[in-house]
């Protein structure tokens, strides 16, 4: 397979500093050679450009903190996205997951658009909007701004989504799940999405909650994994900027990418919110790094 790597080594939306530092941590952790070992045909088309928090006025546009910078680097992700060769998998490194409005919207648009499933593996579910937001950072918003919750012009993508694309709800699929503040689980439960939480993963493990997903999107065109780091445990993950206890495991990471595999039917992944300030000798981009190759064909046998 062709696999294009690309870069937004942004931080504007959360709360601390220093997942704008995951793409380096995960190219230093040998993600592009780990992928040539299994046979691909890696291309690293290195960062797009992101605003410094530095230099930039902390300014908060209606509830949204660094609005404008964070419209500006999803819209160049998706547009970066949007040009590569069809049959390119595209590999996107964050930065907060925020990046996530780009790299999704970018592979939904690609070629024609199509409609596009989304399998969000979390321990948060990102579906603030403005109004509901406890923090104003756009890295819990998201997944309802991909479904067309909230700030229009972030929807839209500063007008590059136009017409009738978009994720469904009932298109997305959440795993890990621990952390869900107050109203975030109203909007969740008026927008029908569904989310696996951890108490989930334990009832029914990952092979039924596998099953179940690829039923669900049985009729996607197109699938998405938005891969957040913080949905591990932070024993194995502990270089996250939102650690929350009892995440999944080493196994059933590996299990989820493994099974998604084998299905054939994932067409781009992010791997989002690595904080090597936070980290331990490069750990979380490592164990990154093994999810992507887990989900991209390494196999134990
Ligand atoms: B992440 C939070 F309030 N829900 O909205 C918020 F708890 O991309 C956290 O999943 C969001 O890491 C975490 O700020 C976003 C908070
Ligand atoms: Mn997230
Ligand atoms: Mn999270
Ligand atoms: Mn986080």
């Amino acid at each position: 397979m062709n696999i294009s790597i690309l870069g937004i080594p942004m931080d504007l939306g959360a709360g601390r500093r220093g997942v704008d530092m995951g793409p380096s941590a995960l190219r230093n952790a040998h993600l592009a050679h780990t992928l040539r070992d299994l046979g691909h045909d890696v291309t690293d088309l290195g960062d797009i450009e992101v605003a410094l928090p530095e230099t930039l006025d902390k300014h908060e546009t209606g509830g949204l903190v660094f609005f404008e910078p964070i419209l500006d680097a999803c819209r160049t992700a998706a547009e970066r996205v949007m040009a590569l060769p069809g049959g390119t998998f595209p590999l996107t490194l964050g930065g907060d997951h925020s990046v996530s409005m780009g790299t999704v919207t970018g592979n939904g648009l690609r070629g024609r658009p199509q409609r596009t499933g989304v399998i969000w593996v979390d321990a948060h579910t990102d579906y603030n909007t403005p109004e509901s937001s406890p923090s104003g950072n756009i890295h819990g918003m998201p997944v309802a701004h991909l479904t067309g919750r909230g700030d229009e012009r972030l929807t839209r993508l500063g007008g590059l989504v136009t017409g009738e694309w978009g994720i469904r709800p009932e298109d997305v699929v959440m795993i890990g799940i621990r952390s869900v503040d107050a109203r975030e689980r109203e909007l969740l439960r008026e927008a029908g999405i569904k989310a696996y939480t951890m108490k989930d993963v334990d009832q029914l493990g990952i092979t039924r909650i596998h099953e179940e997903t690829q039923e669900r999107l049985n009729d996607v065109e197109r699938l998405h994994v938005s891969f957040d780091a913080d949905a591990l445990d932070p024993g194995v993950c502990p270089g996250v900027g939102t650690p929350v206890p009892g995440g999944l495991s080493y196994r059933e990471g590996h299990l989820l990418m493994e099974l998604l595999s084998e299905s054939g039917r994932v067409t781009s992944m992010d791997i989002v919110e690595v904080n090597p300030i936070l980290d331990t000798r490069n750990q979380t981009a490592e164990v990154m790094v093994g999810m992507a190759a887990s989900l991209l064909g390494q196999r134990i046998l």
